[in-house]
C-alpha cells in the first residue's frame, strides 16, 4: 500500500484532514482506532515519551525514524513524520527524505529552525531561524531526493513564533511553495487563532495549508478548515493525557498499595490482548506452527481382561502385547511423545504388574472385572483437568491422526474413521462385529471422491447398538477434551454416580459397566456439543487374534 498516495488522496478529498500526534506504536494504533485520518509522529511527543528529553534535536534522525517506522507498521492510515529542521542543512534533508520515503512514511515536515532547534513553545530561549535561501535549498534538495512522485513534503515556518511578523511569514510560505513544497505549515503560539486565520486569508498559493492548534486551542477543526486550512494536527494532546492518567493512577497506587484499588483507572487485560493482536497470533500459530500437545494430559486405559484373547494375554494385558519388538503401549507412547505429549497416565487392572514402562503415571482399577472403560478412565480422575486425551489401550495409530485431533479447537473432539462408512456400504463388515459407531449432523458424502472437510462434524449419536444404516463412521477410541469439557466431564460423572439408581446407563447394563461412548452420549443428550474429527483409515484396533496378526504384518 502506498501511504503517500493515500495522504495525497486525503489532501484532495473535501473537508478537513484530521491528524493526531503519536509518540509510539500503541498511541498510533489508538489514534487510528479513534477514527483519525492520519498520524503525526511528533518530535515533542517522541522525545518526551521515548527519551524523557526536551524537544531540542537531542534525538538523531535514525532514532526518530525507528519510532515512526514502529508506528507505520501497526496502522493503515498515513504517518506524517515531524522531522524538525531536517536534521541539518539541505544535504541532511536529502538523506532524511530518502530514508523516510524508503521506510513507507507518507510524508514529513521540515521547519525553518536552525539546527539544533528548540520546541516552539519553550519560554526564555532566543529563537533563530535559517535564512529564506537556506530553507528554499532544504526544500528543493528534499524534493530532488525522493524516489517516487507521491511523497509529501510539508514546509513549516516559525516566523510568527520567532516574532518576525506576518509579512515575513507570508513571504516565507510563498517562497516554500515556489521551491516545491507540497503543503505549508504555519505555526503560532498566540492564544487566539487570529494570526493563523489572517495568514490563511492572505494565502494565494496553490498548495494546502497545515495548522497545529496547540496554544490557540478553542477553535474547532471545522472552523479552521473554513478559515482555509486543509490539515489540522492535534500534535501533543495524547502524550499530555497519558502523563496525566499515569500520574493519577500511580498516586493512588502508591497511597493504597494494592492493585485492585486502581481498577477504575485501567483497561482490562483483554483490551490489551485485543489491541496487540493476540487473537491473530493464535490463528497464525494454529495455521503455521507444528501442532504441539505439550499442554495435554493423556490417559490410556489398559485395565480390561478379554477372554477371547486367551492364551495370548495369559501373562500380560493387551497393551503389553509385543509387535515386532515393541509393545502396543510403547508404540502409543512413541506417537504421543512425537506430538510433544509427555504427561501420560496408564490405568492398569488385569495383570497390572506386567506394565512397567518408565516415566508414566499409573492408576489402578482393582475392580476391572466388574467395571468397564468409563470407570477405568475415572480411576485417573486427578488427571482429568486441563486438556485431556482419552485413549483406548488397544489401538495403533498414525501420527497424523493425533495431529489432526490436536488441531481441533472444539471442547470435545472424537476421532471418527469415515472408511467404515464405505466398507459397510460395500458389505465388507460382517454383521455382529462390535463397533463404536457415530451418527453425525453432516454425514460424509456418498461419492467416490471425497475431501474430508476441515469443519468438524457435530455428533448426534454414539454407541455399539446404533442402526448401521444411520451410522456415518467409527469412533477409534481417541478423544480430546478442552479444560472446560474436562471439568464438565468430572462434574457430570460425579453427579451420575450420586444419583445412580443402578439400572442401565445408555447401552450399558449399569454406569459402572459403561463405556466412554455411553458417557459421551449422555453429554450429547444434555446439549453439550461433541464434534467428530474425521479421518480415513490410518489406525488399527487389536481386538482379536486376527487383528494381532494383521498388526504384526503391517507394523514397521
Ligand atoms: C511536535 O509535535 O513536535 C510539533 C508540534 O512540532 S508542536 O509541539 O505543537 O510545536
Ligand atoms: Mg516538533
Amino acid at each position: 500500500m502506498n501511504k503517500s498516495k493515500l495522504l495525497r488522496d486525503l489532501l484532495h478529498r473535501p473537508g478537513p484532514v484530521l491528524v493526531t500526534g503519536a509518540h509510539d506504536a500503541m498511541s498510533a494504533k489508538l489514534i487510528e482506532e479513534a477514527g483519525f485520518d492520519g498520524i503525526w509522529a511528533s518530535g515533542f511527543g517522541i522525545s518526551a515519551a521515548q527519551r524523557c528529553l526536551p524537544d531540542a534535536n537531542y534525538m538523531t534522525m535514525t532514532e526518530n525514524l525507528e519510532i515512526a517506522k514502529n508506528m507505520n507498521e501497526v496502522v493503515h492510515i498515513p504517518v506524517i513524520a515531524d522531522c524538525d529542521n531536517g536534521y541539518g542543512n539541505a544535504l541532511n534533508v536529502m538523506r532524511t527524505v530518502a530514508q523516510y520515503e524508503k521506510a513507507g512514511i507518507a510524508g514529513i515536515s521540515i521547519e525553518d529552525n536552525i539546527f539544533p532547534k528548540k520546541c516552539s513553545f519553550y519560554p526564555g530561549f532566543k529563537r533563530e531561524l535559517v535564512s529564506l535561501e537556506e530553507m528554499e535549498g532544504r526544500i528543493r534538495a528534499g524534493k530532488s531526493a525522493q524516489g517516487g512522485s507521491d511523497f509529501v513534503l510539508i514546509a513549516r515556518t516559525e516566523a510568527l513564533i520567532a516574532g518576525w511578523g506576518m509579512e515575513e511569514a507570508l513571504k516565507r510560505g510563498r517562497a516554500f511553495a515556489r521551491a516545491g513544497a507540497d503543503a505549508v505549515l504555519i505555526h503560532s503560539k498566540s492564544r487566539a487563532p487570529d494570526e493563523v486565520i489572517q495568514f490563511a486569508k492572505s494565502w494565494d498559493q496553490n498548495i494546502p495549508l497545515v495548522v497545529v492548534p496547540t496554544i490557540f486551542d478553542s477553535i474547532s477543526a471545522d472552523e479552521l478548515h473554513e478559515a482555509g486550512f486543509k490539515v489540522i494536527i492535534f500534535a501533543n494532546q495524547l502524550i499530555r493525557s497519558c502523563i496525566r492518567s499515569m500520574r493519577e493512577m500511580l498516586g493512588e497506587l502508591r497511597q493504597k498499595k494494592y492493585a485492585g484499588a486502581v481498577n477504575d483507572h485501567l483497561v482490562t487485560l483483554e483490551e490489551v490482548y485485543k489491541l496487540v493482536g493476540v487473537d491473530e497470533m493464535k490463528q497464525a500459530e494454529d495455521t503455521f506452527l507444528p501442532v504441539s500437545g505439550n499442554d495435554v494430559k493423556a490417559i490410556i486405559v489398559n485395565a480390561g481382561f478379554e477372554k477371547h484373547l486367551m492364551p495370548l494375554i495369559e501373562d500380560r494385558p493387551k497393551g503389553m502385547l509385543d509387535i515386532k519388538g515393541k509393545t502396543i503401549l510403547e508404540r502409543q507412547i512413541e506417537v504421543l511423545n512425537a506430538c510433544d505429549i509427555k504427561d501420560i497416565s496408564v490405568v492398569r487392572g488385569y495383570r497390572s504388574e506386567a506394565i512397567r514402562v518408565p516415566n508414566l503415571r499409573y492408576y489402578e482399577n482393582p475392580d476391572y472385572e466388574e467395571s468397564y472403560i468409563l470407570s477405568s478412565f475415572f480411576c485417573a480422575s486427578p488427571q482429568i483437568q486441563d486438556r485431556v486425551l482419552f485413549l483406548y489401550g488397544d489401538i495403533l495409530f498414525d501420527r497424523v491422526v493425533l495431529e489432526k485431533l490436536l488441531q481441533s479447537s472444539a471442547d470435545i473432539s472424537l476421532v471418527v474413521d469415515l472408511a467404515w462408512y464405505d466398507a459397510h456400504r460395500q458389505g465388507a463388515i460382517p454383521e455382529g462385529l462390535e463397533r463404536e459407531l457415530v451418527m453425525m449432523e453432516e454425514p460424509p458424502q456418498a461419492t467416490y471422491r471425497y475431501l474430508p472437510s476441515e469443519e468438524n462434524h457435530r455428533i448426534l449419536k454414539i454407541g455399539q447398538n446404533l442402526d448401521r444404516r444411520s451410522a456415518h463412521g467409527e469412533f477409534i477410541g481417541m478423544a480430546m477434551f478442552s479444560p472446560t469439557a474436562s471439568q464438565v466431564f468430572i462434574q457430570e460423572y460425579e453427579r451420575l454416580k450420586k444419583e445412580d439408581p443402578g439400572g442401565p446407563f445408555h447401552e450399558a447394563p449399569s454406569l459402572k459397566k459403561a463405556s466412554l461412548t455411553d458417557m459421551i452420549q449422555e453429554l450429547v443428550d444434555r446439549g453439550f456439543p461433541v464434534k467428530g474429527v474425521d479421518i480415513y483409515k490410518g489406525w488399527m484396533e487389536v481386538d482379536t487374534f486376527e487383528d494381532y496378526q494383521r498388526a504384526w504384518a503391517q507394523s514397521k
